[in-house]
């Protein structure tokens, strides 16, 4: 068996895995990627469209962003809909300038795989039972195989990067770990239609008949989502029926409504919050989805994803250049406080605009009445603002 040694042995070749290889490989420290999935499967998941201004920073400061710079496109601000009508919050404006850029997360994830070609390090997709092991030590390995070979790669570091149902936080002794969990009783149906977007922004809803997401992925491609039971089967969801269901819901009194075109994508998506405590576990250090889970309606997962990588990379620089271990030791700290905020936003912003079963007439006055005083007071305008295109990366 392949018996090799890496600085950092990352599992998962999601935007997490993919960006920490990048910042590893630009401050020289070597690393190697192991993905279970195949690369169509991984760059064809359709998933996030919103990045953060930290995360285009971010894709900029580390040349990997210049595709984005030509092909995304710059939103300074969003609408909610509500009692049929569109309210804009100018989030540049209250914000001192920053906005968020609408970029598919797969164009993210295609970019840093060119990226990480580019650079000849290693990264494996289509790998199988891929396994940690002696994470309490300063030599923590990774097994898998790979094109039928067995591999096994001595680490000074692991990062778990491996989404929500990877294997690096269930190796984790349960007695180290603490997790805090919220289901949802509700999923969102997304679509990809080929229509171009009768909007220039984001139009979030609350409807009678449930909450309802307009967003689009380019010029000609417009994403659309609209809550569903959790159980929702989609076959019984016919084109007609999504479309009529997402104008019912979008449709303002003075006639805007999304473009109809034909859907070239359709999938649910089950909603939860998800907190594991702390985010480390000796030299595995778990970033992304394998730590935390926020349900979309903030928007937040990916760029969350993208600040803990660059967090870790850091604190791995300077525990390689320096000896330092102070900034690993605070690693874990400094990713909770960021998560948590965006959790209670996350969870404020679902919570507004969703129909939750059991809800009664009061209810959905008391929320008509909560988007009334947001849309109508500059503080609290400015409070969803800040939340939603995020603080800087620290
Ligand atoms: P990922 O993307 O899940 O990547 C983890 C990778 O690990 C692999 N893996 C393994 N590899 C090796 N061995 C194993 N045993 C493995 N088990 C798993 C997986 O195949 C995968 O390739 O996690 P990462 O990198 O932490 O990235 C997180 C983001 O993907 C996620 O937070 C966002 O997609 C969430 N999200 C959104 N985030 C935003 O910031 N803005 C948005 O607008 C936004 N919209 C969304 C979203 C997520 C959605 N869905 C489908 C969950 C909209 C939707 C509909
Ligand atoms: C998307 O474009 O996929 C998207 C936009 C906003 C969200 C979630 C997803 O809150």
């Amino acid at each position: 068996m392949p018996s090799t040694r890496t600085q950092v042995g990352i599992v998962g070749a999601g935007p997490a895995g993919l960006m920490l290889g990048h910042h590893l490989h630009l401050a020289g420290i070597d690393s190697v990627i192991v993905e279970n999935r195949s690369e169509d499967h991984v760059v064809e998941r359709v998933r996030a469209g919103v990045l953060e201004q930290g995360t285009v920073d971010l894709m900029h400061e580390t040349g990997v962003g210049e595709r984005l710079r030509r092909e995304g496109m710059r939103h300074e601000g969003i609408h909610l809909r509500f009692a049929g009508q569109r309210h804009r919050i100018n989030m540049a404006g209250l914000t001192g300038g920053r906005a968020i850029t609408i970029y598919g997360q797969n164009e993210v994830v295609k970019d840093l795989i060119a990226a990480r070609r580019a650079t000849g390090r290693p990264l494996y997709f289509d790998s199988a039972d891929v396994t940690v092991h002696e994470l309490d030590t300063t030599s923590p390995r990774l097994r898998f195989v790979h094109d039928h070979a067995q591999h096994e790669i001595t680490c000074a570091f692991i990062a778990g990067c491996d989404g929500f149902h990877g294997v690096c936080r269930p190796s984790i002794p349960s007695s180290h770990v603490t997790a805090y969990e919220r289901e949802y009783p509700f999923a969102w149906l997304g679509i990809l239609a080929n229509a171009p977007p009768a909007s220039d922004e984001l139009v979030y809803s609350l409807s009678e008949r449930g909450f309802a997401l307009f967003s689009m992925r380019s010029s000609t491609v417009t994403r659309l989502y609209l809550q569903c039971a959790t159980d929702e089967d989609l076959d019984s969801w016919s084109d007609d029926r999504i479309w009529s269901e997402l104008l019912a819901r979008l449709r303002t009194d003075d006639g805007w409504e999304p473009h109809v075109g034909p859907i070239v994508q359709k999938g649910v998506t089950p909603m939860r919050s998800f907190v594991v405590e702390p985010m480390r576990y000796g030299r595995l250090f778990l970033a992304g989805d394998a730590a935390h889970i926020v349900p979309p309606t903030g928007a937040k997962g990916l760029n969350l994803a993208m600040a803990d990588v660059t967090r870790l990379a850091k604190a791995i620089e300077v525990f390689f250049t320096a000896g330092r271990e102070r900034e690993l030791d605070d690693y874990s700290a400094r990713g909770l406080k960021r998560t948590w905020r965006a959790q209670r936003f996350s969870w404020w912003m679902t919570s507004m605009l969703h129909k939750q079963e059991g809800d009664n007439p009061f209810d959905y006055r008391r929320q008509l009445a909560e988007l009334e005083y947001l849309v109508s007071s500059t503080a609290a305008m400015t409070s969803l603002s800040e939340n939603y295109v995020g603080t800087p990366f620290d």
